[in-house]
Order: structure tokens, then sequence, then C-alpha cells
């Protein structure tokens, strides 16, 4: 390990609100990715907290030398770069919308933004709960904290989905294909189309040029029963499906887990390293491509120590522009009502 990288796990101190099973997944994501030295479980359970510690404890003889901490007591989470906030309730049934959670996770956010900024009043906020654009705008609202260092998980999540989806069907590896979902981390998500590629090669171009003929011409047959274009109808395929994707999960065991761990690993990551990686994160939107409101929702940041540093500003087509901003709108039609 480079000597930067050992000062620089030295001095982390990352904190995660919420030992259920995405804090618990997030946890271990974190662990296994040898992303801190210390870390905080933090929730209002304290026999379950208790157990969580000692079941990570135990398996020190196979992990990177990491203190862990749980407790009830926020005084633990002095000084921490990052909090990740994945208390809350959560959907209940596969046909509960993310956005029915508002209030009552508004609620539990009053209580422990607080508690947080108390001990660690330049901590970067990273939140998970859903419905997790809605509750980021909250959680920036409540800690008073420069739009930069507030965050959401958003559609980096989704955007994996995406990308394993079209990656699936063409048989490379999702690591090389490159798409994002923008927008809201919900039914109104968008996404870019235009810019998705394999290696550089443009979706459709690639479809032709790897001789996938036959999914090009079910497509095509499709295309002209439906007569829409290409792109339109594979995109309708593709999103139902990734926005289907987490309630198929939920429908089949309960809740999501692990992906959602990796993502938020992911992030930290970026984070705590200073990568300067790109990620669909959820941030606060307005006055990018005509968005109005002060609504967060996901766009693709460049990230690093100090949060978000830039907001990249795709090219978008028409419709591109339209779909976010009618994601915007829902948004916003939930978050101007929202009491604080
Ligand atoms: P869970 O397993 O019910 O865990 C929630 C945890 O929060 C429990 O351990 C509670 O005790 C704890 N908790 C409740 N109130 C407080 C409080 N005031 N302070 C501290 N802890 C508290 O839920 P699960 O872990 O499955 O989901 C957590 C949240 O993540 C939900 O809002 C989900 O909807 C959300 N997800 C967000 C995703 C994303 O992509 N952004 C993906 C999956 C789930």
């Amino acid at each position: 390990m480079a000597v930067a990288d050992i000062v620089q796990r030295d001095v982390t101190k990352v904190t995660v609100v919420g030992v259920g099973n995405v804090g618990m997944a997030c946890a271990t994501s974190i662990l296994s990715k040898r992303l801190c030295r210390s870390l905080v479980l933090i929730d209002v359970m304290g026999d379950k907290l208790k157990g969580e510690m000692m079941d990570l404890q135990h398996a020190a003889a196979f992990n990177p030398n990491v203190d862990i901490c749980a407790s009830t007591d926020y005084a633990n989470t002095r000084n921490s770069q990052i909090c990740i906030i994945t208390a809350g309730a959560k959907q209940k049934s596969h046909d509960e919308s993310r956005l029915a959670l508002v209030q009552s996770n508004v609620e539990l956010l009053r209580k422990i933004i607080p508690e947080l900024l108390k001990y660690s009043p330049d901590t970067l906020l990273l939140v998970v709960s859903n419905p997790v654009d809605i509750l980021t705008y909250v959680s920036w609202k409540i800690s008073g904290l420069p739009a930069s260092r507030v965050l959401g998980n958003g559609t980096n999540l989704d955007s994996s989905r995406f990308r394993f989806l079209i990656s699936s069907r063409m048989d490379v590896s999702s690591k090389n294909v490159h798409g994002y979902i923008i927008g809201e981390h919900g039914d109104s998500s968008v996404p870019v189309w235009s810019s998705v590629n394999v290696a550089g090669v443009p979706l459709l171009n690639f479809i032709e040029k790897e001789g996938l003929e036959s999914e090009a011409e079910k497509i095509n047959q499709e295309v002209r029963v439906y007569q829409q274009d290409f792109l339109t109808l594979f995109h309708l395929v593709r999103l139902k499906q990734v926005v289907k994707s987490a309630y198929e999960i939920i429908k089949f065991k309960g809740y999501t887990n692990w992906a959602i761990g990796a993502s938020v690993a992911d992030i930290v990551h970026s984070l705590i390293r200073d990568e300067k990686a790109i990620h669909p994160v959820s941030i606060i939107a307005k006055g990018r491509h005509g968005i109005e409101h002060d609504v967060f929702l996901s766009l693709p940041c460049v990230l690093g120590r100090n949060g978000v540093l830039h907001i990249v500003e795709q090219t978008l087509t028409e419709n591109e522009v339209l779909k976010l901003k009618e994601s915007a709108q829902s948004l916003w039609d939930v978050v101007k009502n929202v009491e604080l």
C-alpha cells in the first residue's frame, strides 16, 4: 500500500446511521474496500447495534484493521468525514412508491441531522434513505451545509442497473458500457440514450457493427409495428426494466441491499480518496437544463474530498431535456409541500 494511502486511512472516519439491511450492506462494502480507519454505526435499536458490531468485529482477522463502534450516542461520530444516512421507513410492499415515504422520514431527519452536525460540522452528508431526492433536499435545508457537501445516492444505482441490462444483452462487461440515468431516483428517471456508448461506439452502431442483427431486426420489426424510432422503443423496454428492478427485488426478497451497498461504497471511495470520478448523484439542480426550482435530482457530478466539485453539463436532446424537466416538476410537486 502506498504511503499516501496509509496516511489517508489514518484520518478517515465514516458514520453510517441506520443498521438495517441497507446500512449494513454499506458498512460491509466500505470495510471490504478498506475505505476508512474508523467506522461508526448509529441506530435507535441498542441490541441490534451490539449484535451487528460483534458480528463485524469477529471478522477482524479477515479484514483490515478498522475501529468499529456501534452506539445510540452521536458523540461517537465526532469528526466524521462522511455521514451516510440509511435510517428510515422503507417501501412496505412492492407496489408502494418511494414518494409515499416522505413525511415519516422527514421527521427522522429532523432528529438525526442536528446530532450529526453537532459533532462533525464540516462533514459530507450522503443520503440513501428514500425518497432519496426529497430527503437530500430536506437534509440540505436542515443542515445549513453548502450544497456541495450534501448529496444523495440518486441514480448511481439505477445507472449501474441500466449498464448491466445493456451489457448483458450485448454480452460485454458493464464496465465498458457508458450510460447515465439522470433525474429522480424513481418512476420519472430519464435514461440519456443519446450518449450511451460501448467503448466509444454509439449503441446503435455497436449493434450493427458487432453483428447483432437478430437484435436489430427484432427491434426493427417492433419499430415498424409501433412506428417509433429505434431508440425510443429500446428506451421504453430498458427503462421499464430499470425502474421495475427495485420493485421486483422487493417482491422476491423483501428489500434491496447488496447493490445499494456497493453503490454507496463506490461513492464513498470517490469522495474519500479524492478520485474526481463522475457519478450520477442527487444534487441541487436549479439552473441546469432550464430547471427553475430548488429540487435535488441526479446529474453526473465530479466527486472529490470536498464533495461535489462540478456538475457535468451533458448535451441532451430536446426530448431528454423535456423528460428531465418533467422529473424535476414531479419532485417539486412533493418538495413544495414538505413541512420542514
Ligand atoms: P430497515 O432494514 O428497516 O432499516 C432501517 C433502520 O433505520 C433500522 O435499523 C431502524 O432501527 C433505523 N432507524 C429508524 N429510526 C432511526 C433513527 N431515528 N435514528 C437512527 N436509526 C433509525 O430498512 P432498509 O435498511 O432496508 O432501508 C433503509 C432506507 O434505504 C429506506 O428508506 C429505503 O427505502 C432506502 N433505500 C434506498 C435506496 C437508494 O437507492 N437510495 C435503495 C434501497 C433502499
